[in-house]
């Protein structure tokens, strides 16, 4: 089989970008591991920036965002001694989109399916191979039978635990890493949202999240050690920790319920550079992993995906590489941005084990400016509501 770009990775990432060429008259194939059903059941982002909106709109896939969408202009951080609101709007006059990865991941397959792109599921022993000839190919196996897919590029759209980052020689890679030393234990349930919008909660106890998906879909974090378990863990404990943790004017009012889904996510900041090695293109987690603590995540592979996507378009309709030639330094110069708001949002509302009370006091110190100086609000908003393309 032959195609013009490879896919590998058929989360956001490898879906958008498919969807983006296709469109452009650009024929691609996605090799996806899991089933449609698997990548769906996932549930991780919840936060669109105004960047990554845009290019859902732009792919033909923004309607049921534009629907059911919750569009926000600010969010609350709160400490033991209340709560106060960042506003985005008045300081920056942006906003985010709150709508779940899982309904995101949804409408791209909606829409490559109504346009008949070619997504095969099932596939193991994925291989990359001449990434640096003209003439790349991969190998992979499917309904146990080997197949080969010749083209002109690859997209390593295949998250954090991939192939196509370990296809680029390891003494070629430079690669950054911080483990923290926690995780997230996150719950869905059919409840309503706590408040109107995101709540971060810095406390003693640990840090805590009060997000969203809809009116009648709320979704929970809160801090935990690494050493947890999700079985340790009962719907009525983590009720009373979140309200623990919460402000008692919302944890006094909020609704609770069963979970619908319980999970624990550890915590990391990962680069990999470059994300361009001969023919191959690294995108999204497959790159770089950010804590969620700054909704960056799927944020940061919708930009990734944006620069290559432009690289691609104009390489094959008007032969010029430049694009494609400045992929890594372009996404690398965004990713780092966002890389740092993540580390600073984490470091800002997170209880660290070794933490003294001087490293308590520049915290509340931080969220201090942060609740009184409009400049503070400002720097923080342009984060949230993302970086420039
Ligand atoms: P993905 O990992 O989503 O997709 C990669 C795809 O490649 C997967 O479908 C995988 O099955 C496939 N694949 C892997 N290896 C393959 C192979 N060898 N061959 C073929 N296919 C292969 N981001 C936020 O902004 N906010 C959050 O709250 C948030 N929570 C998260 C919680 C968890 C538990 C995780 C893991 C991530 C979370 N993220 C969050 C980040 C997440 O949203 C990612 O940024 C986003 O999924 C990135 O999309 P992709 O780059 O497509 O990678
Ligand atoms: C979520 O709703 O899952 C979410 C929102 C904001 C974050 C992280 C997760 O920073």
């Amino acid at each position: 089989m032959k195609t013009q770009v490879a896919i590998i990775g058929g989360g956001p990432s490898g879906l958008l970008l498919s969807q983006l060429l296709n469109n452009a008259g650009i024929k691609t194939v996605v090799l996806e591991r899991q089933t449609r059903d698997y990548v769906l059941g996932r549930i991780r982002a919840g936060v669109l920036e105004q960047g990554c909106v845009d290019l859902l709109r732009k792919a033909g896939c923004g309607d049921r965002m534009d629907r059911e969408g919750i569009p926000h202009e600010g969010c609350y951080l709160s400490t033991v001694e209340g709560m106060f609101r960042v506003d985005f709007n008045a300081a920056i006059g942006r906003q985010v989109m709150v709508y779940g990865q899982t309904e995101v991941t949804q409408d791209l397959y909606d829409a490559q399916d109504a346009i008949g792109a070619t997504i095969i599921h099932g596939v193991s022993d994925v291989v990359l191979h001449d990434l640096k000839s003209d003439a790349p190919y991969v190998t992979y196996t499917v309904d146990g039978a080997e197949q080969r897919l010749d083209c002109d590029y690859v997209a390593g759209c295949d998250g954090f635990h991939g192939v196509s980052r370990q296809s680029i020689p390891v003494d070629v890679r430079r690669e950054y890493e911080r483990v923290y030393p926690f995780g997230w234990l996150g719950v869905l349930s059919h409840t309503a949202p706590a408040a109107d919008e995101l709540i971060y909660a810095n406390h003693p106890r640990g840090f805590a999240l009060a997000s969203m998906r809809s009116k009648t879909l709320s979704r929970y974090y809160i801090q935990v050690p690494l050493t947890d378990r999700v079985e340790d863990w009962s719907d009525e404990a983590f009720w009373d920790e979140l309200r623990r943790r919460l402000p008692a004017e919302v944890a006094d009012t909020m609704q609770t319920g069963p979970s619908i889904e319980k999970s624990i996510a550890p915590l990391r900041s990962f680069v990999t550079e470059p994300m361009r090695w001969g023919q191959l293109f690294l995108v999204g987690d497959a790159a770089h992993i950010v804590p969620p603590t700054g909704a960056k995540g799927l944020n940061l592979a919708a930009s990734d995906v944006n620069y290559l996507y432009e690289g691609l378009r104009a390489a094959y309709l008007d032969g010029d590489q430049s694009g494609l030639e400045q992929y890594s330094e372009k996404a690398l110069a965004r990713i780092w941005g966002a890389m740092r708001f993540s580390w600073w949002m984490t470091s800002l509302l997170h209880r660290f084990p070794e933490q003294n009370e001087f490293d308590q006091r520049m915290q509340e110190s931080e969220l201090q400016q942060l609740a009184t100086l409009n400049s503070a609000q400002a720097t923080m908003a342009l984060n949230y509501t993302g970086l420039p393309y």
